[in-house]
């Protein structure tokens, strides 16, 4: 069921994509029906945290461990960096293998490590980091690596803006309203240019936290 939903969002999120580069409005996102989250919210930890929440419901946020509780496709391409991490010593980063043809990677969850949904509290944030690399210079504005997160929490769908990754560190947050509990898991999903070579991507700091 999950590779089945994930290949259905995959498929709509690169048409969605497509249409929004083929018609040069790449901020705009796909109409998602479910969708509860406003992108217009104070960072987090400005708001006062209740006790006993507040906590990081992501496991291994930043990669510290590797790529433990995390998945990813393809198999190759992924690997844990220490060049340039956003926060702690690594990061998760794919390199693309160069030819043509599109850039189109996930990184997931695990199932052993699910996002614990527990009802105590309808609202959440969620935040994450995303950058690109092209260190032979090829960067071209013309056709964007852009970031799209989806989280699957208690029986809901939810995702953030698009990010359209620059060779900086970039922050995604969005403010979710989640009813019910039970475990859940967050997805990415790049889609960039693989024409060149030197295209790579780097992912770092998930959070997500009630308050
Ligand atoms: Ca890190």
């Amino acid at each position: 069921m999950r590779a089945f939903f994930q290949a259905l969002l995959a498929s709509l999120i690169g048409l969605a994509l497509l249409l929004a580069i083929g018609f040069g409005c790449s901020s705009d996102s796909p109409t998602v029906s479910d969708v509860s989250i406003n992108n217009d919210q104070p960072e987090l930890n400005e708001k006062p945290v209740a006790p006993g929440r507040g906590e990081n419901l992501i496991d291994n946020p930043g990669f510290e461990y590797g790529f433990s509780c995390w998945q990813y496709s393809p198999d190759a391409g992924w690997s844990i960096s220490t060049d340039n991490p956003h926060g702690g010593e690594k990061c998760a980063r794919y390199t693309a293998p160069g030819g043509s043809g599109w850039v189109n990677v996930e990184l997931y969850n695990a199932d052993y490590c699910c996002v614990h949904i527990d009802g105590n509290s309808p609202r959440y944030r969620f935040s994450y980091w995303g950058r690109m690399e092209r260190p032979d210079g090829a960067y071209t504005d013309s056709i964007p690596t852009v970031a799209w997160a989806w989280l699957f929490l208690a029986g809901g769908t939810y995702h953030t803006s698009p990010m359209q990754l620059t060779e900086s560190w970039q922050r995604v947050s969005a403010e979710l309203t989640v009813t019910g509990s039970g475990c859940g898991w967050i997805w990415v999903q790049v889609i960039g240019d693989a024409n060149e070579a030197t295209l790579a991507v780097a992912l770092d700091d998930f959070e997500l936290r009630s308050y």
